[in-house]
């Protein structure tokens, strides 16, 4: 290790941002968890505090009992509702304001990037590799919805077909949609940075990510206040909440300032 790998924000970063790199994030939970989201690997609170995050998000759960599930994911779309996006959100949506080739690529199903305004500038893009909780879909015909019938039983079931409904994630043991893992993959291989923020970095295949751009000689940044699989191999480290280093990193870059 360097030693001023562990520097925070080394001018090396701040100089090759200016440059305008083509540049891919990868997030994770760790970027809400200053907008109140608990991360996925945190212990869950109340009556949920029983249950292993790891078993609930699967299809196996689903399909012993759809109604504990459907509870579990109702129970975090509320916590999500009454959350917004943080600083580091708005950081980043200023970095794709900056840079001209920014990829997004987040494992969370929050929605708080898209609702922090990432993914629509003519250069940017928002791949969300696990779905998003705000959307469910049909366990017989797939059929994807954005709204779905209120009922005192649950899961609702399909207007379409009376398949019961499942949230639109993805679970362990299933395939990431091939469209964000083929949109993930090429941002990995062609970016010049990449950015790997709040992550335990052991789920695959998002895990492999950060690797992926490294072999393809990309600078790759780890921002978690806690090591991870990627730390010993990253080429910057920032170990601080993201909420708190990224809207430094655009100050410092681009003399941008976020207001808390
Ligand atoms: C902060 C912070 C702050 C806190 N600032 N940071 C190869 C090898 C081994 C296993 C596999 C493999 N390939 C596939 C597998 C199996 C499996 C897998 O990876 N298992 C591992 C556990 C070993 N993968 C899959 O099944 C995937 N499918 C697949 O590969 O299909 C092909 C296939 C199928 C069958 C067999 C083989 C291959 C699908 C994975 C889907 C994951 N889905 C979930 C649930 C989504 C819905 C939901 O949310 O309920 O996605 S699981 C969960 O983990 C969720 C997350 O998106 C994901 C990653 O978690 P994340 O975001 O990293 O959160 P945490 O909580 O773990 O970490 C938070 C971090 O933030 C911490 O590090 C904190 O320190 C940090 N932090 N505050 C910055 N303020």
């Amino acid at each position: 290790m360097g030693a001023n790998k562990h520097a925070v924000i080394p001018g090396a970063l701040i100089n090759l941002l200016r440059e305008d790199p083509i540049t891919a994030v990868l997030t994770g939970a760790g970027i809400s968890a200053e907008s109140g989201v608990p991360t996925f690997r945190e212990a869950q609170t109340g009556l949920w505090a029983q249950f292993d995050p790891q078993e609930l998000a699967t299809p196996q759960a689903f399909q012993k009992d759809p109604k504990l599930v459907w509870e579990w994911y109702q129970w975090r779309r509320e916590l999500v509702n009454q959350a917004a996006p943080n600083l580091g959100h708005h950081a980043l949506v200023a970095m794709e304001a900056q840079l001209q080739d920014f990829r997004l690529i987040t494992q969370n199903i929050d929605n708080l990037h898209y609702r922090a305004g990432s993914g629509q500038m003519p250069g940017g893009q928002l791949v969300e590799l696990h779905g998003n909780i705000y959307r469910t879909k049909c366990v017989e015909e797939n059929l994807v919805m954005n709204f779905w019938p209120e009922m005192e039983e649950m899961p609702p079931q399909c207007p379409r077909c009376g398949g019961l409904l499942r949230p639109d994630v993805v679970w362990f043991g299933e395939s990431v949609p091939e469209c964000a893992q083929n949109a993930a993959l090429e941002a990995a291989r062609t970016c010049q940075v990449l950015f790997s923020i709040g992550t335990s970095t052991v789920v695959e295949p998002a895990a492999s990510l950060p690797f992926i751009a490294q072999q393809n000689k990309a600078f790759v940044v780890e921002v978690n206040p806690e090591p991870t699989p990627l730390t010993p191999y990253a080429d910057a480290v920032l170990p601080q909440p993201a909420g708190k280093i990224l809207p430094e990193l655009v100050r410092l870059v681009w003399g941008i300032e976020l207001n808390g």
